[in-house]
């Protein structure tokens, strides 16, 4: 069976941690055509915040992940399609290299392989929140950069190679380097997607884009903006 996020032109991602922007709810996200919902953040995400929103998604069709922070928690099933592990290949930390993940396989009794998949990421935005929790090296090149989304796939075997230039719209010739040298893995391409244009431009060169702050900032229908933006791409 193809993993899902192959289908994925466009993806919303939500903090749990940060407010919906004024009078929308939950549910007119998935309403806005985008093809997956994560959720997850970087600071601050709880178990009860996750939980809620979950509860939030009863109803939609659209695939719901979770991307744990620290410790995944298993949530209940009614909405969640699975977990989306990340692994920062770049981090300075290595608790998010391997050390995270090792501490919650220890500790953890019974998990949900078949839920479980893992993204490769690389974070290349220096000033973001991610960046600076894991120590991120973001002092890379195309050629490193590059480097690693086939070490990913080659070497990994990961199936989702992630550029995440959270909070700034990132440079198109190096996403475009980096999907090329793959060859069935997924690129998702992360960061400072905020209107049509951005959206059409990084989707170009990516598979999948995701979406996350412009959600929490302007709302409901500039997410759908860079929907079409993604979708005519
Ligand atoms: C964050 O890659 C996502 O993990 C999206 O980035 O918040 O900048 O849209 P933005």
């Amino acid at each position: 069976m193809a993993a899902a996020w192959e289908q994925w032109n466009h993806v919303t991602k939500i903090d749990p941690d940060k407010a919906l922007h004024d009078g929308d709810t939950f549910t007119d996200i998935a309403d806005t055509g985008t093809d997956a919902l994560i959720l997850g953040g970087t600071t601050n995400v709880t178990e009860s915040s996750v939980q809620s929103i979950l509860d939030a998604f009863v109803s939609v069709e659209i695939p719901v992940f979770v991307e744990p922070t620290y410790h995944p928690t298993t949530f209940q099933h009614a909405t969640l399609t699975g977990y989306l592990i990340p692994i920062v290949l770049n981090a300075g930390d290595r608790t998010w290299v391997t050390g995270a993940h090792h501490e919650w396989v220890r500790s953890t009794e019974t998990i949900e392989w078949e839920l479980t998949h893992t993204e490769a990421y690389i974070v290349l935005n220096p000033d973001s929140a991610v960046a600076i929790y894991t120590q991120a090296n973001c002092d890379l090149d195309a050629d490193d950069v590059v480097a690693y989304a086939e070490l990913a796939e080659q070497i990994l075997g990961q199936q989702i190679v992630y550029l995440e230039y959270s909070g700034t719209l990132g440079d198109p010739a190096v996403v475009a380097a980096a999907r090329d040298v793959l060859s069935s893995a997924q690129l998702f391409y992360g960061g400072g997607i905020h209107d049509y244009d951005s959206a059409y431009k990084m989707a170009k060169v990516a598979d999948t884009v995701v979406v996350g702050d412009l959600l929490h900032d302007a709302g409901i229908e500039a997410v759908e903006e860079t929907v079409r933006g993604a979708t005519d791409a």
